[in-house]
């Protein structure tokens, strides 16, 4: 099922709220359950310390302090899965969480350290921007990237940078890509509403015939667009074709060139 915010290929925003005081659909539910079943599997600072095997995983990526580790939290409704802050740069790894049946982890939570925070130490900061622009150009089980921003601050300068990262992937159908509007709870229905106007817009560049982009506002704190997200996020899985084999190494192919990541807000 497709939820309401889907943006489909144009990336066209959807109304904010969708569902607010509507009780979550069957699918929803059934989406929420897989998420609540997420538990910590590991930690990595670099690729090649990730999982070798096929897993899809969903990452989430964003500003430092966009809300990144809330969103994962309220998504699988335990308070510290992720680790959520007021010091912005608190999380400095890549954080794997695992989902599905206990016994068969079918998909994974990839929290990933933010970009833009000024002051994390210069040498940590490129380290970082190396290992999440490899992350996210070459890492082989990346299914699908969740995007947070600030809805007072939309897509900033980094935020495009990273989606530049990710376009090719994304416009190929390879990488889905959802962006969530977040802390939405500070916004009235108007700002809600430009902002997803204008996200839409910025995102309407990335588009293509078999892109996956959507857009949706979001709230950790309310819990506004949570169903919907964890709806979305399902069918990034369910809709795979069977793999053959999970097994195989996943390890990513150096890179022709230096990847591009963010850089470091002044
Ligand atoms: N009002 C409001 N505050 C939020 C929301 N989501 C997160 N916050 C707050 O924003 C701050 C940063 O949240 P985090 O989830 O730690 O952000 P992050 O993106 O994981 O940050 P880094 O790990 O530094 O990259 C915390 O003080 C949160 O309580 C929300 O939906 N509404
Ligand atoms: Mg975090």
């Amino acid at each position: 099922m497709t939820p309401p915010f889907r943006a489909s290929r144009s990336a066209a925003p959807a109304s904010p709220s969708p569902r607010q005081a509507a009780a979550p659909s069957p699918e929803a539910r059934a989406a929420l359950a897989w998420l609540h079943g997420a538990r910590f599997l590991t930690t990595a600072s670099r690729l090649d310390q990730l999982p070798g095997d096929e897993l899809p995983e969903i990452a989430f990526v964003g500003r430092s302090n966009a809300g990144k580790s809330s969103a994962i939290n309220r998504l699988t409704q335990q308070k510290r899965l992720a680790f959520a802050s007021r010091t912005p740069g608190r999380t400095q790894h890549i954080n794997l969480f695992d989902l599905g049946p206990r016994d068969a982890a079918e998909a994974r939570l990839a929290d990933l350290p933010g970009y833009g925070y000024a002051a994390v130490e210069r040498a940590a900061k490129l380290r970082w921007q190396e290992v999440m622009a490899q992350y996210l150009e070459l890492r082989r089980p990346l299914h699908g990237v969740v995007l947070l921003a600030d809805a007072r601050l939309g897509l900033t300068d980094l935020d495009q940078r990273l989606l530049a990262l990710i376009a090719p992937r994304v416009a190929g159908g390879e990488v889905r890509l959802l962006v969530l509007l977040t802390k939405a709870d500070k916004l009235n229905r108007n700002d809600a509403q430009k902002a997803l106007r204008d996200a839409g817009e910025a995102l309407a560049a990335f588009g293509g015939e078999s892109a996956d982009i959507g857009v949706t506002t979001f709230s950790a704190l309310s819990g506004q667009g949570v169903a919907d997200v964890a709806e979305a996020l399902r069918g990034w899985i369910a809709a795979r074709p069977p793999q053959a084999g999970a097994a195989g190494a996943a390890e990513p192919a150096e890179p022709s060139e230096p990847p591009q990541p963010p850089e470091p807000a002044p």
